[in-house]
């Protein structure tokens, strides 16, 4: 499978809790540090070259924004965390939305946590494992940018992480990569699971 079976147009953007759209249905939410090609991934597993903005400038996503599957499905682009040139006022304001929107929102069935291979399990990725664990929700691990990494590199890396996680009750973990479309399949599988959609190759 190539891409999404159905196919994801924006709805919104929010930067308060307030704007987020009705809160029925199902939706799975793509987080990770800034710059992590959080809104790549999603383009690449949309089919959409240029669905969610995407930039070499880390800090690109400024809002939640949200895209429609259809049938009251959605996907999720976060903002990135830890971008240090993003004020610090506005920094508070995502992490406590960021809290808010993963704590109560009920149509959210999985958060796909997107590191940098080259620089996986930061502390906000640790954090976020941890917080996803204890509250119930479903986390699955994308290794981006493997293209950086030669394969048995990328494959040595993604065992150490996988180790390093043994005690946590992850989803699943996998390598990806928009550039060369390592993963693309297995992701696809993922979401699909995740949002009850058809799954074909
Ligand atoms: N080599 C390589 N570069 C990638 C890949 N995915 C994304 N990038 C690059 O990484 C940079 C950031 O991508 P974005 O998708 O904007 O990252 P983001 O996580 O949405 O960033 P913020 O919205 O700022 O948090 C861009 O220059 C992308 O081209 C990949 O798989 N391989
Ligand atoms: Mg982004």
């Amino acid at each position: 499978m190539e891409r999404l079976p159905a196919q994801p147009t924006f709805i919104k953007g929010a930067y308060t809790l307030q704007q987020l759209p009705n809160d029925t249905g199902v939706e799975v939410a793509f987080a990770g540090r800034s710059n992590v090609g959080k809104s790549s991934t999603l383009n690449t597993l949309a089919g959409v070259k240029s669905l969610a903005r995407t930039s070499k400038t880390p800090g690109r996503t400024q809002e939640i924004n949200f895209f429609d599957l259809g049938n009251d499905r959605r996907l999720v682009d976060l903002p990135g965390y830890g971008y240090a040139k993003v004020s610090e006022a506005k920094q508070r304001h995502w992490a406590v939305t960021l809290d808010e929107y993963l704590l109560s929102r009920e149509s959210l069935v999985g958060l796909v946590l997107l590191m940098d291979i080259r620089h996986p399990l930061k502390k906000f990725d640790r954090n976020m494992v941890h917080w996803c664990t204890h509250a119930g929700l479903p986390v699955y691990i994308i290794l981006n940018k493997a293209d950086k990494l030669s394969r048995g590199k990328a494959n040595a890396n993604l065992l150490d992480v996988k180790q390093k996680l043994d005690k946590f009750h992850i989803d699943g973990i996998q390598l990806f990569s928009s550039l060369n479309r390592t993963g693309v399949d297995e992701a696809l599988q993922k979401l699909c699971d995740w949002l009850g959609l058809p799954y074909g190759k």
